[in-house]
């Protein structure tokens, strides 16, 4: 019997929806996520990993070989880490020479106005001259990303591979890989508020400047243990509030129901907890990014950024890939070749356990503005 994504969301949503449209599906567990408590999501999450799990026993598709003995302690550390305060920082996974190699690579690559090709901007490609002064943010197509020297190579390697297994539980569905310029003195970005990502139960987000940054570049902000409701709790109830006061909860409602708490609040209840990540081109981190997390509006420097998500299934978030996935031949041999590997990367390189091209959650109009 050939793997196909159906049953996994089927057996994910569970038999009470058996649904047998990909988008119904998605729905449904999109809009279970944004309404169940945190306790509840994290049930929910426990659920979903062993019906994929299940799913992948029956398709014969292994989880990913041990990392190497001399790795563990690394990897453990980065696995605790990301389990208790959301985030974990990888230092520098690319180095100058490579940085340049990529910049040299882009330098006449057509962009696209917004925060992905397909939503926010006019989805006409380009020069990146063009629109650094009338847009906030601007990105690569998913073709010359998967081209860039070193970019598939970071989303490829076996110890960030087996960390985010171990951090979800599963193997990871590979997603949404994004090639974002941020300009300065240009409002309109997206996510420049404290805000929760709801693209699955269970996500991580691996992160890679590629140019310096810094307060006045758009620094990645994250609010350390906000994506774990008792230690969130902790922090509100020993917090000095006055006459207004919040309820943990408070913390947890999706942004696209009710705007998140504010920045001020967010550092101050979460204190020395909030991370302001300052670093060099080539600087790395992995989040969790249902914690409270923003990028800093930029005042100076404009900023390039590599992202890359990881998921627990293809819940349907994926931004450029939701016009479906690249031929295989484009990756040139950069990704594996094996089944596992096949059933990772499928939203990105198609593959026999790739959907035909689909309808992506960002199209739907409650997602329109979520991360304003
Ligand atoms: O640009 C950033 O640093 C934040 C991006 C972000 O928060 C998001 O896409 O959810």
């Amino acid at each position: 019997m050939a793997f196909t994504e159906l049953p996994l969301l089927q057996s994910v949503a569970g038999q009470e929806h058996g649904s047998d449209d990909h988008m119904v599906l998605r729905r449904t567990l999109h809009h279970q996520n944004l309404l169940s408590t945190p306790l509840a999501r994290e049930e929910f999450a426990q659920h979903a990993i062993a019906s994929v799990a299940e799913q992948l026993e029956i398709h014969d598709i292994h989880a990913l070989p041990p990392c190497p003995a001399e790795g563990q302690g690394r990897l453990k550390q980065h696995v605790d880490e990301l389990r208790r305060d959301g985030i974990t920082l990888l230092g520098q996974l690319l180095q100058p020479e490579q940085i340049h190699d990529i910049h040299q690579f882009l330098a006449n690559k057509p962009v696209y106005p917004g925060a992905t090709v397909w939503m926010y901007g006019d989805k006409s490609p380009h020069q990146k001259q063009q629109v650094e002064t009338s847009h906030a943010q601007a990105v690569y197509k998913l073709d010359d990303l998967i081209d860039s020297p070193d970019l598939l190579e970071l989303i490829s390697d076996p110890f960030l591979l087996k960390l985010v297994e171990q951090y979800l539980g599963v193997l990871p569905t590979v997603y949404s890989p994004n090639l974002l310029w941020s300009f300065p003195g240009v409002p309109g970005a997206i996510a420049k508020s404290f805000h929760r990502d709801w693209d699955n139960y269970r996500h991580c987000l691996l992160m890679v400047y590629l140019t310096d940054v810094d307060s006045k570049s758009g620094a990645h902000c994250y609010a350390r243990k906000s994506q774990d409701f008792a230690a969130t709790e902790e922090l509100v109830r020993t917090y000095q509030w006055g006459e207004f006061k919040m309820n943990t909860l408070d913390f947890f409602i999706p942004q696209m129901l009710r705007p998140s708490p504010p920045e001020a609040i967010v550092e101050e209840v979460f204190g020395e907890n909030v991370l302001q990540i300052d670093g060099k081109a080539g600087c790395a981190f992995l989040v969790n990014p249902y914690g409270l997390h923003r990028g800093l509006p930029l005042s100076l420097n404009e900023r390039l950024i590599f992202w890359c998500r990881f998921a627990i299934y293809d819940s349907g978030h994926s931004y450029d890939v939701s016009r479906g996935p690249l031929e295989r031949e484009a990756f040139k041999g950069r990704v594996g070749d094996d089944p596992t590997s096949r059933y990772m990367f499928r939203t990105l390189a198609r593959s026999e356990f790739s959907l035909p091209p689909t309808d992506s959650m960002h199209n739907l109009d409650t997602m329109g503005d979520k991360k304003r």
